[in-house]
């Protein structure tokens, strides 16, 4: 896709939250200095766009230190944009592939409906591009439908896919799955997983099985989990932030659906808060959606930069 594409993309997906914010920052400052007053209503605009009480004082504290020369609420911002992009400059990290671990071997989690499967896709199809050898395993047992949208897209991007038979033993399918990038030699193995499970004890057991059979393989393994949040959810993402890293060593985040009716707030407060890093965000259905999280780029576009 092209660069500019994908920007407008995020930036259009961004647009309510940005325009709260733009308009809000617009109304706040109307050129006059900037006050008590003033930083204690754009506090509050920041803690209504998803950024959190701790974040939005964070922010608000620095643009006081900053002691901005420029007044008006184009100055003020740019100078959000920039701190927004600073505080998530350190969790802006590409996904690792030049590791030492062969196969590398990658768990996605996730509740349902994020876009675990597609964000399989996506991340298979940049990794043959890449001349990298893929095998995808299709862990979500629980329906049918999802065992054949993982095949599916193994056909369309001409990677293998170890599918079982609705029912299986994910744990059994990962265990499988090792063993068959092992002999074939495959360079990543990327495993799904059912985020739909009847209750979270059934799902803690699940997950935990499954990086267990892994782990009699290889103890390191897996190598990366990744979990995977949707971007319209808002605040809900924190939750599912604490629970999954309650249940498994989650090791970075990829944030999708920035193209729809994002929440970018929460990404920042996220950001903050736990430190993971963000891998990767998707900004469309395709499987070549999926773009590096650049921090600049998205303070621009949660401030509702044009460029
Ligand atoms: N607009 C947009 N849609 C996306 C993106 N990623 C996934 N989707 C869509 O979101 C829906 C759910 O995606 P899946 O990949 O099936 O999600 P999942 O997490 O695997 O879902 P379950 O297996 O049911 O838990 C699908 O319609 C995807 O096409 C994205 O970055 N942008
Ligand atoms: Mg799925």
């Amino acid at each position: 896709m092209a660069e500019g594409n994908w920007f407008s993309r995020m930036r259009d997906g961004l647009r309510k939250s940005s325009s709260n914010l733009s308009g809000g920052i617009a109304r706040i400052f109307t050129g006059k200095k900037i006050d008590q007053d003033t930083l204690e209503q754009l506090e509050e605009l920041l803690i209504t766009a998803d950024l959190g009480v701790s974040t939005a004082s964070e922010l608000v504290a620095e643009l006081a230190r900053q002691k901005t020369s420029d007044p008006s609420a184009d100055g003020v911002r740019d100078l959000l944009a920039q701190q927004i992009a600073d505080k998530l400059r350190p969790v802006a990290q590409d996904l690792d592939w030049q590791s030492e671990h062969r196969p590398l071997v990658v768990l996605v989690v996730g509740v349902n409906g994020t876009g675990k499967t597609t964000t399989i896709a996506k991340l298979a199809s940049r990794l043959s591009a890449e001349n990298k050898s893929v095998l995808l395993a299709a862990g979500d047992t629980f329906r049918a439908a999802a065992i054949e949208q993982l095949r599916i897209w193994g056909e369309r991007l001409n990677c293998p896919v170890l599918t079982k038979q609705p029912g299986a033993d994910p744990a059994a399918v990962a265990y499988e799955a090792y063993e068959q990038a092992r002999a074939t030699d495959t360079d990543v193995l990327l495993i799904d997983t059912a985020g739909r499970l009847h209750n979270k004890a059934d799902l803690m057991a699940q997950l935990q099985k499954t990086t267990k059979a892994l782990k009699k393989l290889d103890p390191a393994a897996p190598h990366h989990t990744l979990l995977v949040l949707d971007a319209t959810t808002g605040q809900n993402a924190h939750a599912q932030v604490q629970t999954f890293r309650d249940l498994v060593a989650v090791t970075g985040l990829i944030v999708t659906k920035l193209d729809g009716t994002a929440r970018g707030g929460v990404v920042v407060a996220l950001a903050d808060k736990f430190g993971l890093p963000i891998h990767a965000i998707g900004v469309g259905e395709a499987a070549d959606d999926l773009q590096a999280f650049d921090p600049d780029d998205f303070g621009r576009a949660l401030l509702g930069a044009t460029g």
